[in-house]
């Protein structure tokens, strides 16, 4: 049977950066894949993705959003790829609601810059009663070519992937773990487990639900105002939804999206991957409202799936009672610009049993009186 170092079950977003930075510790890796990444069957495709620092859902992600953009910037130098776009990015929303007080409060307790939005950008029309706020180190990551770099670094170090081929499941063997195929069986001295939407199952038997949600992106035409150039990357937080894009990086214009919302999906194979007329007119109805150098024309769409954790903060943990298996889940549509961070964290709780990256907030012990912890 073929025997590895270490093996990473799911090589998407954060499974195929895990593979790096195992390899980059000098372990032999094994990638297994259902698909054939970068695909677009999970959470880690769609072209472009935000990258932000002052992070509204908890100060607790800054000090892991900043080792993120080193570990990308030593992506980007290593694979020579362009992976990211220091656009800057700006928020909206009421004073007193999620985005914009999050925003300051992750600003002010790390010492990250932020400036008021101001008049620099006629391209947003802001509603009454939204206050605004320009995060200058935001930016935008092309989200497959970040996969296929890691994997492609992975591969350097002399990591090997096997795609197309399903895990039917693993068992404890010897100082070890055997996982079993449809291609046939490999064994490993660990497991790291990065299986998106398809971790529902195995969280649900630890206690914790997660629950998938089909998002859909939509790309519209839109005028050279809204070009990567001249407008950064935008987020909305409205009665509506919380609506957010990315600026026009090529014909397709300007993606768009609603972070709130979305269908329960039961099984991520079957996801019904058409045009929800609703959605489409409720981001047009948004466009038309704060957007107008994007216009009515859609020229894209795509879906994308959600995995939401219950207080929709990641979990990122060894397996209970197994320390040499690990796994991160329950990104809950927020975790593609971490994956490197968490690729790193999940290679030290593997091979070392700990990390000193400050990934203690994430773990499952915050389920365990209640099944759910409220973060404040
Ligand atoms: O991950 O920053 C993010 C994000 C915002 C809206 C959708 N995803």
């Amino acid at each position: 049977m073929p025997s590895y170092d270490a093996i990473v079950i799911g090589a998407g977003g954060v499974g195929s950066a895990a593979m790096w930075r195992l390899a980059r510790r000098g372990l032999r890796v094994l990638g297994i894949d259902r698909f054939a990444p970068p695909h677009s069957h999970g959470s880690s495709h769609g072209h472009t993705r935000m990258i932000r620092q002052a992070y509204f859902e908890h100060p607790d992600y800054v000090p892991l959003a900043l080792r993120s953009y080193a570990l990308w910037a030593e992506l980007e130098a290593e694979s020579g790829a362009k992976l990211f776009c220091p656009t800057g990015l700006v928020e909206f929303g009421p004073a007193d609601g999620v985005v914009v007080p999050g925003v300051k409060r992750a600003a002010s307790t790390h010492g990250l810059p932020i400036e008021p939005v101001g008049d620099r950008w006629p391209q947003f029309r802001v509603p009454e009663g939204c206050a605004g706020v320009f995060e200058p180190t935001g930016g935008v990551l092309f989200v497959e070519r970040c996969v296929e770099s890691c994997l492609k670094a992975a591969r350097t170090l002399g990591a090997e992937l096997v795609v197309d081929t399903e895990v039917l499941g693993w068992v404890p063997e010897g100082d070890g773990f055997s996982v079993q195929t449809s291609g046939g069986a490999y064994r490993a001295g660990r497991l790291v487990i990065t299986v998106g939407p398809w971790a529902c199952a195995m969280l649900g038997e630890m206690g914790v639900p997660l629950r998938v949600r089909r998002k859909s992106l939509f790309w519209f035409g839109s005028d050279p105002a809204a070009d990567a150039s001249l407008m950064p990357p935008f987020l909305f937080e409205l009665p509506s939804g919380v609506y957010y894009g990315l600026p026009s990086f090529d014909a397709r214009g300007v993606k768009v999206g609603d972070h709130a919302g979305g269908q329960p999906v039961d099984d991520p194979l079957l996801v019904d991957r058409s045009i929800d007329l609703q959605e489409e007119a409720d981001l047009k109805s948004f466009v038309s409202a704060c957007i107008p150098a994007v216009t009515q024309r859609r020229t894209d769409h795509a879906v994308c799936l959600y995995t939401m954790s219950p207080d929709e903060h990641f979990i990122v943990d060894h397996w209970p009672h197994e320390p040499r298996v690990v796994f991160a889940a329950g990104l809950s549509g927020h975790g593609f610009k971490f994956a490197p961070v968490l690729g790193e964290a999940l290679a030290d709780l593997a091979i070392d049993g700990a990390s000193p990256l400050p990934v203690g907030f994430l773990g499952l012990s915050r389920f365990a009186t209640a099944g759910r912890v409220q973060r404040g």
